[in-house]
């Protein structure tokens, strides 16, 4: 996708765009119609009258799995973790970014042919704000006791001060005035690590309405060292365009609608927040560094991008549910014993983690939790649970049946503490506490079970075919599945046994 006009152009003609002329209020009120809308499975919302702002505000655009993919652009979110498969195994030593894999084999771009390109013409710098005024954008108050207005869709783009890399992450930023914004990267986060690396004046900018890709590639948990822009240029299969900013020395996505450029005194802190997050409960002030506004530039006619989060499930949901399955196989690289893992919404993405392993050993299930909690972002992870590979881990019934029956607690338990996420407010700390993993695999003897430990009660395939064959002789009226084979309730049984000889 070019930008965000085309992505526009797309959820129109694929009937997943509602564009809202009467007048909206970006104080609370956008909240309330986005949050209803996205909780409905309704369309992406463009507010063509917003109050107090010429800027028309696109929100909802990512709230719906069908919209992710069509972002994405694929079919399903499994075929998009498939495309990327390739390039992480780029991220590999000894292969390194120069492995023989390019486009020619794997058919998609690599990050060695995704570098972001330099253009010196952008859409994004047709206008410069005379004055740069943040009340020009329709920045808007999400919740009742939010500590001001924040722009919640951002591309905030910073340099490691050591190794000069770019890094782009999607960090709120709150309104503290008109030419100053609160800088909401959390502790763990990359661009914290420059902010903490380097001294005296560092340079940001902000880019709003890029294509989706783009603003997407933002949440992405990356490795320090890799620009989200080059993955945004494998996920979209065309490089990420960039233009050198006006008053400071970064480049920015050259499809944005709006590009904010600044910087920040290291030393500077202002109390941020509070803010009705994620989490589903507002977060409380704490100090972050502040932003100085050195230059507004947009495209003509800018459209303003917004998020909603809150209580869950909201908009965020579905790029966190990207993001855990693109990076399925970079769990995998360090953990090959990882059949597949779930992040449910409910857990917010940090709270918990089931993952179903290949156990091969004594204490495998306790070995992968603590890979977890020592793996990028997942290690902010509070509570794992581990199940055998046959059991389903986004089937969350099937995960409790294997937590309740397999897990002894006097014995799999494992209680830690570590760093947790910023935003948890359950801990005594900040970002510190406790860290809980459930060993809800089958207990072996060589872990000192000395009983035997059952089998999952189940019929014999014979029989099964039999009835099967039979059903419609038998007259009952149950619902047979898709497939018109067999009645619904067998086949979902079925569906939670193990593999025979598991
Ligand atoms: C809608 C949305 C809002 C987010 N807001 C923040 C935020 O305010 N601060 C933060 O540290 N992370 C926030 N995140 C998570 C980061 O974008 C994510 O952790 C990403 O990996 C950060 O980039 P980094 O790995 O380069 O630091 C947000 C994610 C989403 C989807
Ligand atoms: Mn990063």
């Amino acid at each position: 996708m070019k930008d965000l006009r085309a992505w526009i152009e797309l959820l129109r003609a694929e009937g997943e765009l509602a564009e809202v002329t009467a007048e909206v209020d970006p104080h609370l009120e956008i909240t309330e119609i986005a949050d209803r809308t996205m909780k409905a499975g309704g369309p992406a919302l463009l507010f063509r009258n917003v109050r107090g702002s010429s800027m028309p505000v696109l929100i909802n655009q990512f709230g719906t799995e069908r919209r992710m993919c069509l972002a994405l652009g694929v079919g399903s979110l499994e075929e998009v973790r498939e495309r990327v498969a390739g390039v992480f195994e780029l991220l590999q030593p000894p292969k390194g970014l120069g492995a023989v894999l390019d486009a020619a084999t794997t058919g998609f771009r690599t990050l060695k042919d995704s570098k972001p390109r330099i253009v010196s013409d952008a859409p994004c710098q047709e206008v410069v704000m005379a004055e740069p005024d943040l009340d020009a954008l329709p920045i808007m108050t999400c919740w009742p006791d939010d500590g001001g207005a924040f722009i919640t869709l951002p591309s905030v783009i910073t340099r490691d001060p050591v190794t000069g890399g770019r890094n782009v992450g999607m960090y709120r930023l709150q309104q503290h005035s008109r030419t100053t914004l609160g800088l909401h990267w959390q502790i763990h986060k990359d661009a914290a690590a420059d902010w903490r690396e380097g001294a005296g004046r560092m340079e940001v900018a902000v880019a709003l309405g890029t294509d989706p890709v783009t603003a997407y590639a933002g949440s992405m948990p990356l490795p320090k060292h890799i620009d989200e822009l080059a993955v945004a240029g494998v996920l979209r299969n065309e490089r990420v365009d960039l233009v050198r900013c006006k008053t400071v020395d970064l480049e920015v996505p050259a499809n944005a609608e709006i590009v904010i450029e600044g910087y920040a005194e290291r030393g500077e802190l202002q109390p941020e927040g509070p803010f009705g997050d994620h989490t589903g409960y507002y977060t409380p002030l704490e100090p972050f560094p502040v932003l100085h506004v050195t230059a507004i530039t947009h495209r003509r006619d800018p459209i303003y991008p917004s998020i909603v989060v809150g209580v869950p499930p909201s908009e965020d949901v579905w790029l966190g549910k990207a993001t855990e399955r693109i990076f399925l196989p970079a769990v995998q690289m360090t953990l090959p014993e990882v059949v597949d893992y779930d992040l449910p919404f409910a857990g917010v993405f940090h709270n918990c983690c089931i993952v179903a392993i290949r156990k091969r050993f004594p204490g495998h299930a306790r070995k992968v939790m603590h890979a977890i909690w020592g793996t990028g972002l997942l290690s902010l992870t509070k509570a794992v649970v581990v199940v055998d590979e046959w059991v389903d881990v986004h089937d969350y019934g099937q995960v409790v049946w294997q937590l309740g029956a397999n897990v002894d607690p006097a014995r799999d338990v494992v209680l830690s503490t570590g760093p947790l996420d910023q935003l948890d407010h359950a801990p005594n700390l900040v970002a510190m506490g406790g860290k809980i993993g459930f060993d809800a695999t089958r207990t072996w003897p060589e872990e000192g079970y000395p009983r035997t430990w059952p089998e999952v009660a189940r019929m014999t395939d014979e029989v099964a075919r039999r009835v099967d064959e039979r059903w419609a002789e038998l007259g009952i009226p149950v619902a047979r599945d898709a497939a018109g084979a067999a009645p619904a309730p067998a086949r979902g049984r079925r569906g939670w046994l193990p593999r025979r000889g598991s």
